[in-house]
């Protein structure tokens, strides 16, 4: 982590200047990430072994959901327990059988296959990683538990040598949990349905807070790989630039014993010139006439250059290289301003989702490959990871491919707190100072927690005011905002960072989408996991994608940019685009007014079926998503120059959500249909996007480049 200096105004020449900026511009502050979780390559010392195919599943769908544990089914093989179907990894489990009930299935699903180790792994470290599973995940390697993960999206891993024969096959058993609770990302509930004249005994239903399938189930890829014993654990790179010079800091992290080490880092660049070095293990490495990182927008001739950070670490155990790519680039909030290698940069966005028939949100290449095509086609320079972060394979196109990456973590739809918690919540701020109430929330504010000591407290000492039923609700913790929640979205976003802070696509994080930041609760909870992640990354712009309005949120004081939905047209005034101009102006320059940050507007959107057509329009028409998109489009206009930064349409492509009364076969606000095949809207975003690539005169952008149709 650094802490920077942005300007040094003194009168000397460019490389005497360039030697002072780097001595002060990169003050190391305190490693908060205390281990690395680097994506599995191969190199001249490590070895991959991937574990995807088809592995043996079964849905442990007993009454109390639990007998596969009372039974003991990590104990044996999984068609020993009961019979097993062949199932796929990567994908999500719900839409591979005919099975309604494994479709819509809640509780532990079971997954096991067997593997034999290669021999001449012996005596290297071998761990077992996870590109994700949906969500709370326990692993075990011939019958012993190795590890346990909590939430989906992002990768987990173990050391498993113990574990493992090199002289037999050995066996894998994978129990994942799609349940989500009130402290859950993204949270959720479990309702009982209690009238025995209506439901079945201990029936029950998952409710959603989001509005997205609850896909699940082994959605990336499990690989076995194997390092030296002593071994790179972590690198963070940060880039900063300085006229044509690159200045790339770097910390590297190693594992293993301790022993006498020593470290080769090289910048290697795509032609494979080392074109800096060092041996630290914590250093500024000057790369002159360096090649910056830029969205194909902004130099369609060469985007996204990427170097490779070339680790060498030598020690009495044996040599580990770990190739790390990354680009040189900076990304500022100056005034209004986003800036990316300090030039303008306006998003032409879109939102997205993990989505797609059959394999749900299970990772599928050709998928990658062809939205990427799209979001080129279309002229989009940016993209959202609505709601939850994405496969890292994914990740690694838009850092190679020059598409920016606002990265958001699976904090989508946190707002359920009770009656009882609100007014134990106003309670507890009596004795709570406004200074603890937001610096310490997390220790001193446990106060507000629904803890049985408290709560007794509390009850004795005011017994008129908190009556029984208060009580009552306070244990079934019901809320997203307490303590375990946000001990837990403070874990969820430093796994995001350690995953995605050396990728230059990344140019914004954003902690969570829509939360109910109307609710007083929600300034110490936000300001607590926002100041978090700037904590860990002093590089990147922090927000949330806030949907309330500029007089009632609390959180947004806490943010660097705006991020705002808004659906006027659509869930407010139906039908009357005639209104969209004057009410998303009117919102937004409250907005900026009020805080004067940049603004993007994060999502805009209207369901559509294709093929229906209606002039004049009416809802659900082609014509009616193309003409209410215009009007925010004429919106946009009159701000983007000024402190709008950027739109992002919602949504890329229609995808599948929870069955609802308001979903037809899922969220049709898709420009292109699930299948990818483009809407009347496609068509007009391709105009207008393309359109102002051309016409934004950003210093490194030359000439026209685009067929605008
Ligand atoms: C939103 C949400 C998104 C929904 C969308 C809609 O504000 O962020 O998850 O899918 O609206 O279509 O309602």
């Amino acid at each position: 982590m650094y802490a920077r200096v942005k300007f040094l105004h003194i009168n000397m020449n460019s490389f005497q200047a360039l030697a002072i900026y780097v001595m002060v511009a990169l003050v190391p502050t305190s490693a908060v990430l205390d281990r690395g979780m680097l994506y599995p390559r191969s190199s001249e010392s490590r070895s991959l072994f991937n574990l995807d195919g088809m592995w043996n599943f079964r849905v442990d769908a007993s009454p109390s959901r639990n007998d596969s544990f009372d039974k003991k089914w990590y104990l044996q093989p999984l068609d020993k327990t009961g019979s097993v179907i062949p199932m796929p990894v990567p994908s999500s489990y719900n839409d591979i059988t005919q099975d309604k009930s494994i479709r819509d299935f809640v509780g532990w699903a079971w997954y096991d296959r067997q593997f034999y180790t290669p021999a001449t792994w012996n005596s290297q470290r071998i761990v077992l990683r996870f590109g994700s599973a949906h969500y709370y995940t326990i692993v075990w390697v011939n019958y012993q538990e190795v590890m346990r993960h909590d939430g989906g999206h992002l990768p987990f891993e173990a050391e498993v040598n113990s574990y493992l024969y090199f002289d037999r096959v050995n066996r894998v058993t994978v129990a994942v949990n799609n349940t989500l609770t009130s402290t859950t990302l993204p949270p959720g509930s479990i309702t009982y349905k209690a009238d025995p004249n209506m439901y079945p005994p201990g029936y029950f239903v998952q409710d959603l807070q989001m509005d997205f399938f609850n896909y699940a189930g082994i959605h990336r890829h499990v690989t076995l790989y194997s390092t030296p014993r002593v071994y790179v654990d972590d690198i963070t790179i940060v880039t900063d630039i300085f006229k044509e010079n690159g200045i790339v800091n770097y910390t590297i992290k190693t594992g293993g014993p301790s022993d006498q080490i020593s470290l080769k880092v090289e910048v290697v660049d795509k032609d494979e010139k080392v074109v800096a070095s060092s041996t630290k293990n914590q250093s500024s490495l000057i790369v002159h006439n360096a090649r910056y990182w830029w969205p194909y927008t902004m130099n369609p001739k060469m985007p996204g250059y990427m170097y490779t950070l070339r680790v060498t670490l030598v020690s009495v155990n044996g040599t580990d290289v770990y190739r790390q790519p990354f680009g040189i680039r900076t990304v500022r909030v100056l005034g209004s301003k986003l800036l990316i290698n300090q030039d303008p940069f306006y998003c032409l966005g879109v939102n997205k989702h993990e989505d797609f028939d059959i394999r749900g949100k299970g990772l599928d290449y050709a998928l990658i490959a062809k939205d990427f095509n799209l979001m080129k086609w279309l002229g989009a320079n940016c993209f959202r990871t609505s709601h939850y972060p994405y496969a890292e394979e994914l990740m690694d196109q838009a850092d190679q491919q020059g598409i920016v990456v606002i990265d958001e973590s699976p904090g989508v739809g946190i707002g359920k707190i009770s009656k009882a918690a609100t007014k134990y919540y106003k309670l507890g701020k009596l004795k709570c100072s406004k200074r603890s109430m937001e610096n310490v929330y997390f220790q001193e504010c446990q106060k507000h927690q629904p803890n049985k000591r408290r709560i007794k407290e509390q009850v004795k000492n005011r017994k008129k005011k908190v009556k029984k039923k208060m009580k009552s609700e306070f244990f079934k913790r019901d809320e997203n905002f307490g303590n375990v929640s946000l001990a837990h979205h403070l874990e969820v976003m430093e796994e995001l960072v350690r995953r995605d802070k050396n990728r230059p696509s990344v140019i914004i994080w954003s902690v969570a989408n829509e939360p109910a930041t109307n609710k007083p609760i929600a300034e110490p909870y936000f300001k607590t996991v926002l100041n978090h992640v700037r904590s860990l990354d002093l590089s990147r712009p922090v927000t949330f994608v806030c949907n309330q309005n500029f007089n009632n949120d609390v959180a947004i004081p806490y943010v660097d940019i705006i991020l705002v939905n808004r659906y006027y047209g659509w869930y407010s005034d139906t039908g009357h685009t005639e209104l969209i101009q004057r009410q998303l102006e009117y919102d937004f320059r409250q907005w900026h007014q009020k805080y004067a940050k940049p603004m993007i507007l994060s999502e805009y959107g209207a369901d559509t079926v294709p093929g229906i057509h209606r002039d004049p329009s009416f809802v659900f028409s082609e014509e009616y998503q193309v003409e209410f998109l215009q009007e925010y489009h004429q919106a946009l206009d009159t701000m983007r120059r000024d402190f709008v930064v950027g739109e992002m349409v919602w949504n890329f492509a229609d995808f599948m959500t929870a069955q609802g009364i308001t979903r037809v076969l899922g969220n049709r606000k898709g420009i292109f249909t699930r299948d990818r095949q483009p809407k009347m809207s496609a068509h007009v975003l391709r105009s207008r996007y393309l359109n102002i690539a051309n016409n934004t005169h950003y210093s490194n952008f030359e000439g026209t480049l685009y067929f605008v149709p």
